[in-house]
């Protein structure tokens, strides 16, 4: 297969002409393709069969270990004009960068076969969603990009003869990590990843494209690209909302967005539409409207078991790839928190014998599983839609073990920008560096926002104008520690009682106090029947201490001023309203 698209033909012949590949392997997207391409990787050593009746058309890759997450201090924004990356963001100058990256390229490829990648982010159907192409030298990458994103002939199709598409070039090079680099032109809608075959850093489609590229393109375009899972929730009565909700990186995005409501909800049904990345648009009834650009799950496997996420499980028992995980001598994907009962042996992630008296974990705290979206048992026939879903609430979250309380609501528009926008979380596995430092995290874009957060927050400042039927806003936190250090909500299924109230909000009932960071439940709206939540653990969870708060709140003041002139005058108009309100907090 090739094209008949000028621009494309002409980029790939430039593309190959760099890195002098033997062989150039058009991807149609065909099951067939798909076969061949695990038949290689197989034969080569890069992927493990599982037990195929057990695991149908499952299989393993174990990564390199210098691998194994997105690498956020070799990730750059390579834009014009430094200040429009802003502090967020690592700058390089395009043409110093695009020179040292042609260096490596050069020739790279050589003995390899450059596998070249169409793929559409969101429904084919739709009119929102964008063409990008990724040329890789990574089997592993092109079978990823068939799950993730819909991929082949569809994408070329759809883009015919349009100079509108994304252009990834991705090499694994030698995956040294002294040669890796993720760089995002956007000016030119351009990626170059150098070094590094794990997801964030490779399977372009995703964080790169969907976030970074396409942020800049919707703030350019008036739209909106958000890490942000959507899900569907339909009362017994039949009445349906859609929220989306921001949380950073492995804070349990894929398990809200399969959440399985508690007995108490009983006749509620809840639908997944997405798990991590949102594109929203206002449709012509002044409502937010969002697709999911992604067609598949790229999910932390550790954590996700039968009590946590059956969802999960449903999804990915076939046609699904595993990497880092352990197999157990039968040949099985294992991970913490798979089962209860951890198998007697096993190989790790890293290849070695292990056992459950090993000091290690078996599966790699930020293994995952790549999964197709449509086999979630509880898949909105939605996810499909050429318009998406209409919007009813944003959430913003993090994981914070004090300070943040359980759940509340902002006043308005700009202050829930605000509370966004000072979202704060714990770090986690799924970017190198440090576990478990707090640190801000603006609506869980931190690493993948593609320009300045000052201006992006201008741009949510102006979206919320642009309409009287935008979302509410809310912050909720599953994460508050008590003094022993054990967390003070049970979180995963009981996490419908905090929506159930997110959703009267959202039609004006559920009462509320008023609190001066916001909104919360009033005594009793939040329905804890059936949960051994006590009113003193409710009375912890939902605390705004004075003392905290003052942290915070110093906090945030440093964070605004760090952007100097870039930050909105009024997000500065949030905080002093938030300063003065909380003056009035007795200590
Ligand atoms: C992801 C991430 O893989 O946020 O979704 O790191
Ligand atoms: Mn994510």
């Amino acid at each position: 297969m090739t094209t008949t698209n000028q621009a494309l033909k002409q980029w790939i012949e430039e593309v190959t002409a760099l890195t002098q590949p033997d062989t150039v392997h058009w991807c149609d997207g065909s099951d067939a393709e798909y076969g061949s391409l695990i038949k290689t990787m197989v034969a080569d050593g890069t992927m493990e069969e599982l037990d195929q009746k057990k695991w149908p058309n499952c299989y393993y890759h174990r990564s390199d270990p210098q691998d194994v997450a997105r690498v956020e201090h070799l990730t750059f924004i390579c834009s014009e004009k430094e200040e429009d990356a802003g502090p967020n963001n690592n700058w390089a100058d395009p043409e110093e960068m695009k020179d040292k990256l042609k260096g490596l390229f050069d020739g790279c490829m050589k003995g390899r076969t450059m596998y070249v990648v169409p793929y559409c982010m969101g429904p084919i159907s739709s009119p929102h969603s964008k063409i990008g192409v990724e040329v890789t030298d990574s089997a592993y990458v092109a079978a990823n990009m068939k799950i993730m994103t819909r991929m082949g002939t569809q994408a070329l199709e759809k883009l015919g003869d349009s100079t509108d598409f994304v252009k990834g070039l991705h090499s694994i090079g030698e995956l040294d990590p002294e040669r890796r680099y993720i760089c995002h032109f956007p000016e030119t809608r351009e990626i170059m990843s150098f070094g590094s075959g794990y997801g964030g850093n490779a399977l372009l489609g995703k964080k790169c494209h969907a976030l970074r590229i396409a942020s800049v393109q919707a703030r350019d375009e008036g739209w909106m690209a958000e890490h942000m899972l959507i899900l569907g929730l339909t009362s017994p009565e039949g009445e349906k909302h859609y929220v989306c909700a921001a949380f950073p990186s492995a804070c349990g995005k894929t398990n809200l967005a399969m959440i399985i409501p508690p007995a108490e909800y009983k006749g509620w049904k809840a639908e997944c539409v997405g798990d991590d990345i949102a594109w929203l648009r206002y449709g012509e009834d002044g409502r937010l409207w969002a697709i999911n650009p992604e067609a598949g799950f790229f999910g932390v496997a550790p954590g996700t078991g039968a009590k946590t996420n059956p969802g999960a499980l449903e999804s990915l028992k076939t046609n699904s790839i595993f990497t880092n995980v352990a197999v157990t001598d039968d040949k099985q994907p294992w991970w913490e928190g798979l089962t209860d009962e951890p198998p007697a042996h096993a190989t790790d992630w890293r290849g070695n014998d292990w056992t459950p008296a090993s000091d290690k974990p078996a599966a790699h705290p930020n293994s995952r599983f790549t999964a197709p979206a449509k086999q979630c048992p509880i898949a909105s026939p939605e996810m499909e839609a050429a318009e998406g879903v209409p919007i009813s609430a944003f959430i913003f979250g993090g994981r914070r073990a004090t300070t943040a309380p359980l759940v509340y609501q902002a006043f308005d528009w700009n202050h829930g920008v605000y509370v966004g926008a000072m979202a704060a979380s714990e770090t986690t596995a799924a970017a190198t560096g440090a576990v478990g430092v707090v640190r801000r995290d603006p609506m869980a874009m931190k690493p993948f926002c593609g320009y300045n957060f000052g201006d992006y927050f201008q741009h949510w400042i102006e979206m919320g104008a642009k309409s009287d039927k935008a979302p509410k806003i809310f912050h909720v936190n599953w994460f508050r520690k008590g003094d022993d250090g054990k967390f003070l909500w049970p979180g995963f299924g009981q996490n419908m009682r905090v929506l159930d109230w997110i959703l009267k909000r959202c039609v004006d009932a559920g009462d509320a106090v008023e609190t001066p960071i916001g909104y919360v439940p009033a005594d009793g709206a939040l329905n804890l029947s059936g949960t051994n939540v006590d009113a003193d653990t409710m009375a912890k969870l939902m605390d705004v201490n004075p003392d905290e708060w003052k942290t915070e709140l110093a906090g945030e003041k440093e964070y605004l001023e760090s952007y100097g002139d870039d930050m909105p005058k009024e997000m500065w108009d949030q905080y002093k309203a938030l300063a003065e309100r909380l003056q009035g907090v007795k200590a």
